[in-house]
């Protein structure tokens, strides 16, 4: 047997024996993807968490992600495969440097992108993903000033769809910023009849040149229910795998291969096997910061 089926074998195992679930982030590597029991966007990920019969979650994607998984299933044992995958924009905001700009605006609703720590989101008022920031945005009250953190770039373009005045905190994904609009222009001379898909935390200018701005899911929809044969896509490189298992008579280019996310490429199946045998590495949030952080993303659930 080659090495690749053991370790999914022993997964397989482990799975039984831990009554674990796996989730799995749409941005992981494709031998990751390939074993999940749900691959999607944070927002999915959360929704199958909170309704999981599962005593253990493997949860494969960013610390934030498995930090969201632990506050909405306190009861439950979150793990992940390795404990350094972490994300550079939410360590972009801390709950401290939140706390003083919010005192400048006392009557300002806080939106947080779920990309953001449990101490951040306790400060918050609501959450949102990618896939809801404009619902999340439209269901504040008009006379409410509205402050968006982390993602600069997402809170722009929610705050254009709205026409909502936002302060924005000046956050921003590393990964997403790597993609240019001059990938898109030399893409769409070389590809002119395909479409072009581009993530809502990529700059201004790259937006203004999509056909479609999506969260990863949105992304997945479109792919398989658009007639068209050929996709420029402008997300991290992980989702490309996705896209093209799911339609494999269509074409998908990358926008450019350095909007890869190393965090998100961490977790392996070997760590995956690891991890379950050896219950680590847990990922736990105080009650007293949970609290707060289980209002604002269960608010943020109602807009699924
Ligand atoms: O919300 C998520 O899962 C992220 C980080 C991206 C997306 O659009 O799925």
């Amino acid at each position: 047997m080659r090495m690749a089926e053991t370790m999914q074998k022993r997964l397989e195992e482990l799975k039984r024996q831990r009554h674990a679930v796996i989730l799995v982030h749409n941005y992981q590597r494709g031998e990751v993807q390939d074993v999940a029991d749900y691959l999607g966007d944070s927002l999915g990920l959360s929704q199958q968490a909170a309704k999981t019969d599962a005593e253990t979650i493997l949860f494969c994607g960013v610390h934030f992600m498995a930090e969201t998984a632990a506050i909405i299933c306190p009861d439950k044992t979150v793990l992940v495969p390795d404990r350094h995958a972490g994300c550079p924009m939410a360590n972009m905001v801390t709950a401290r440097e939140l706390r003083k700009v919010k005192a400048d605006h006392p009557n300002a609703v806080v939106v947080c992108y779920v990309n953001s720590s449990a101490e951040v989101k306790a400060e918050s008022d609501i959450c949102c993903t990618s896939a809801n920031a404009v619902k999340v945005l439209e269901s504040v009250p008009e006379d409410k000033e509205i402050l968006f953190v982390p993602d600069r770039s997402l809170g722009e373009y929610a705050a254009k769809q709205t026409g909502r005045n936002v302060i924005l905190w000046p956050g921003y994904w590393p990964t997403h910023h790597r993609i240019l609009a001059e990938d898109i222009r030399r893409l769409r001379a070389k590809r002119p009849d395909a479409e072009v898909m581009v993530h809502p935390e990529c700059t201004g200018d790259v937006i203004e040149l999509a056909d479609h701005v999506l969260s990863t899911s949105g992304m997945v929809r479109v792919s398989r229910e658009s007639s068209s044969r050929e996709f420029i896509v402008g997300t991290e490189v992980g989702l490309l795998h996705r896209l093209r298992k799911e339609n494999p008579d269509k074409a998908f280019y990358a926008a450019t291969p350095l909007s890869d996310c190393p965090n998100m490429k961490l977790n392996t199946v070997e760590k995956m096997v690891w991890s379950l045998e050896d219950m680590q590495y847990e990922v736990t949030v105080p009650e007293e910061v949970a609290a707060g952080a289980r209002k604002a993303i269960e608010r943020m659930l109602e807009f699924a």
